[in-house]
C-alpha cells in the first residue's frame, strides 16, 4: 500500500502536494493531518466530496509499502508517523521546497528544490505527464502557490512558480474562489506578534543608520512573518528591521531582515549565516542557538558588511587642495584658474570652515572686494560625508544638495575630499577628466 503525506497544521500547499501526488502516483491513499489550518479546514467543509482524504486512524501502518512526504523534511512535522519510522520503514519519496540541511528523512528518492511553494515541483511533473487537472484542482492547487508566495510577491518566490500559476489559470483555476479561502495575509496571528514585536521595539545606530533588531518568541507555524517584519521596519522607521522569531518547541530561530539602503545587504547576511535572500529582503532558518548570540551576530555582520564594500575613504582625493580662510578672494580666483576646479575647501588648522566656488564669486558687488577675505564670501554650509559611507551615498548628497564636492571628515578633522568626477569614476569605470 502506498500512502501520501504532508505536515501537520497543514497549509493549502501541503493539502495542494497532498491531492498532486494521488494524481502523479494513482491508487496513492492521501493522508490528511489531524491539525489543519482553519483556512484549509473551511475549504474542505466546502468541498467535502472532491477530495478523497484518510485519517492516520483508517490507515494499517504495518501494510504500507511506500510513504510519500510532500511540503515538508521533517518526522517530527508528520502526524503520527513514528511507528512508520521506527518499525515498518517504507521506501520514502519526497517532495520539498524547504532548505535541504534542515531535512532528516532518509528518502530514497526526493525532490528538494527551493521554489516559493512546493506545489510548483509537481505542477512541473503534472505537465510532463500531460495529466489532466480539473478547475476544482487547479483552484487548490494556485491557492497553495499563493499563499506560499504571497501571491508571487515573497522574495522566495521564483520565475518557475510564476509560470506554474499561468498553467494553473489555463486549467481553469477560480480566482474568485481562491480569494474566498486565502487568508488574508496581515490576519489576527501577524497582528498580535507585530504589537508584542512593537511593544519593546529598539534602535541602535550602525554604521550612521537606524537598525531595529526585535527577539519575539512565537509558537506553533505562523504565515507571512516576512510581512510582519516588513510592516514592522515601516512602524519603527527605521532603515534595517530584523525579527528573531524564537520557536522554543522546536529549538528553531526564524531569522527575517528588510533593509531600504544599498549599504547593509540583508542577502549577503542571511547567507553569512545559513541564509539567503536579497539585497532588501533576506531569511535564515536556525537550529539549536541562543537567539542574543544570534543579534549580536547580526550586528558583527552589519558593521562588517560596510567594511567589506568599498567606501568613500577608497575614492576620495588626498591631501586636499585648499585654503586658509584669511587668505584674499583674488588669490582664491588664482588658485582656482590654475588647478582648474571650480571649488575648494577652506581650511584653518585642519578644520573645515567653509567650501568657496565659483559660483560664490558672484555675490561680489565691486571690484576691492577682491582684496577681502574668502571667509567673507564662502558657503558654511557644509555638507560632509564620512570615510566609511558609500560612493552611492556621496552620490545621493551630492544630487540632494546640488553641490559638486564633499569634504571627508574623520574625527572633525578634513583627510579628504570626493569630487563629482571621483564618484562618476567609481560608477562608470570613467577616466579623469
Ligand atoms: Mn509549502
Amino acid at each position: 500500500m502506498q500512502i501520501v503525506t504532508t505536515h501537520k497544521n497543514t497549509d493549502f500547499d501541503g493539502l495542494a502536494c497532498l491531492v498532486a501526488a494521488t494524481l502523479i502516483y494513482p491508487g496513492t491513499v492521501a493522508v490528511l493531518p489531524k491539525a489543519i489550518n482553519p483556512n484549509v479546514k473551511a475549504f474542505l467543509s466546502f468541498h467535502k466530496d472532491m477530495f478523497e482524504l484518510a485519517e492516520v486512524d483508517d490507515i494499517d501502518l504495518s501494510a504500507v509499502d511506500k510513504l510519500i512526504v510532500v511540503d515538508t523534511n521533517k518526522w517530527s512535522r508528520l502526524d503520527r508517523m513514528g511507528k512508520l519510522k521506527n518499525d515498518f520503514s517504507p521506501e520514502i519519496l519526497l517532495w520539498d521546497h524547504h532548505d535541504a540541511f534542515d531535512c532528516d528523512i532518509d528518502a530514497s528518492w526526493k525532490c528538494q528544490e527551493n521554489t516559493g511553494a512546493a506545489i510548483t515541483l509537481m505542477i512541473r511533473r503534472l505537465k510532463e505527464l500531460g495529466t489532466n487537472i480539473s478547475p476544482i484542482q487547479a483552484t487548490l492547487f494556485l491557492t497553495g502557490l499563493y499563499e506560499d508566495t504571497g501571491s508571487l510577491t515573497f522574495p522566495s518566490a521564483t520565475a518557475e512558480d510564476a509560470y506554474a500559476a499561468g498553467y494553473l489559470l489555463e486549467q481553469m483555476a477560480d480566482l474568485k474562489i481562491l480569494k474566498t479561502f486565502l487568508q488574508p495575509g496581515y490576519g489576527q496571528r501577524q497582528k498580535d506578534i507585530l504589537f508584542e514585536m512593537l511593544k519593546k521595539a529598539g534602535r541602535r545606530k550602525i554604521n550612521n543608520y537606524s537598525v531595529s533588531i526585535n527577539i519575539t518568541s512565537i509558537s506553533g507555524h505562523v504565515n507571512n512573518l516576512s510581512l510582519v517584519v516588513h510592516m514592522y521596519r515601516e512602524i519603527a522607521n527605521v532603515d534595517v528591521a530584523v525579527g528573531i522569531f524564537v520557536h522554543e518547541e522546536n529549538d528553531k530561530c526564524i531569522v527575517i531582515g528588510r533593509s531600504i539602503v544599498e549599504d547593509i545587504n540583508i542577502g549577503s547576511i542571511m547567507r553569512s549565516i545559513g541564509g539567503g535572500g536579497h539585497p532588501g529582503a533576506g531569511s535564515a532558518l536556525l537550529k539549536s542557538v541562543n537567539p542574543r548570540s544570534v543579534r549580536d551576530r547580526m550586528i558583527e555582520l552589519m558593521k562588517g558588511n560596510q567594511e567589506s564594500s568599498v567606501q568613500i575613504r577608497d575614492i576620495m582625493s588626498s591631501p586636499v587642495v585648499h585654503v586658509a580662510s584669511s587668505i584674499s578672494m583674488s588669490r582664491v580666483a588664482a588658485i582656482l584658474k590654475e588647478k582648474g576646479c571650480t571649488g575648494l575647501p577652506v581650511i584653518d588648522d585642519g578644520i573645515l570652515k567653509g567650501i568657496i566656488s565659483r559660483r560664490d564669486f558672484k555675490k561680489l558687488k565691486k571690484q576691492s572686494q577682491l582684496k577681502s577675505p574668502v571667509k567673507a564670501f564662502m558657503s558654511t554650509k557644509n555638507i560632509t560625508i564620512s570615510p566609511e559611507r558609500s560612493p552611492m551615498h556621496a552620490a545621493r548628497l551630492m544630487v540632494k544638495h546640488d553641490i559638486g564636492r564633499l569634504p571627508v571628515i574623520e574625527n572633525d578633522r578634513i583627510i579628504g575630499i570626493i569630487s563629482r568626477s571621483d564618484a562618476m569614476r567609481y560608477f562608470y569605470d570613467a577616466l579623469p577628466d
